[in-house]
């Protein structure tokens, strides 16, 4: 049985987070495939024994369930040590990057391409037009903060990183953007990063059950792939 068992599915970059992190700090952990777009996490069975907030990620280690994958990153950065600043005022720094990720950076980006691709019906344009305003919002902040340092907390990647990364792997053709023409800083930090995880991951790749939860690539299906939003 490996250290960690992550309940996952490849189309959750919320799930990546925890999975891109698990591959960074060469962690023994196998993903546990949930069938959440067939309703699998709102099953009361599902949110007695695995978690209350009917949410992937979840990360099992040693009998134990945990969610919100700020707080499984942060959980496994003091594990291992790696990825969580380097002193007091960095990791406080880190947190504050991880609270602005799951309220905005994150959350109107996924829920987009949520709304694009994965509803049975074709989005309300008033609603992705909401949303679109307030990607550009929290895309721009962070766009303006990349001309300054190459991560966003500094010289080094951190947890913080690691959730923001979450959806920006997937395809421009499924998210709706075009990071390297409209977010050329954003393009690069994330080519800093493939470049890291192609390095660490390539053997837990080789051998994953779902490989497509560490490489990024998502295989949604019923996409719509709108181009005209
Ligand atoms: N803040 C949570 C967000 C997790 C989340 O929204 N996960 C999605 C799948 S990617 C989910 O389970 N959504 C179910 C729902 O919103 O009811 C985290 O970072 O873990």
């Amino acid at each position: 049985m490996p250290d960690y068992r992550l309940y996952c599915l490849p189309e959750s970059g919320n799930s990546y987070k925890v999975a891109l992190m698990l591959a960074l700090c060469g962690a023994d952990w196998e993903p546990v495939f949930v069938a959440f777009l067939e309703g699998a996490t709102r099953e009361p069975s599902w949110r007695a024994e695995i978690s209350e907030m009917g949410e992937v990620p979840v990360l099992e280690q040693a009998g134990r369930r945990y969610s919100q994958s700020g707080v499984i990153l942060t959980r496994l950065a003091e594990r291992f040590g790696r990825f969580g600043g380097r002193d007091e005022e960095e990791r406080y720094e880190v947190l504050r990057w991880l609270l602005f990720d799951n309220h905005k950076f994150t959350s109107y980006f996924a829920t987009h391409r949520f709304m694009r691709c994965l509803t049975p019906t074709p989005p309300d344009p008033a609603v992705m037009e909401f949303l679109r305003s307030r990607i550009a919002a929290s895309f721009g902040i962070v766009e303006k903060r990349l001309a300054e340092t190459p991560y966003i907390v500094g010289p080094e990647p951190t947890i913080a990183d690691i959730s923001m990364m979450g959806y920006l792997f997937f395809s421009s053709q499924e998210t709706g953007y075009d990071l390297e023409a409209d977010y050329p800083n954003i393009a690069a930090w994330r080519e800093r990063i493939r470049a890291r995880r192609l390095e660490r991951t390539l053997r837990i790749d080789a051998g994953a059950a779902r490989p497509a939860v560490f490489l990024g690539l998502s295989a949604v299906r019923a996409c719509r792939y709108s181009t005209s939003m």
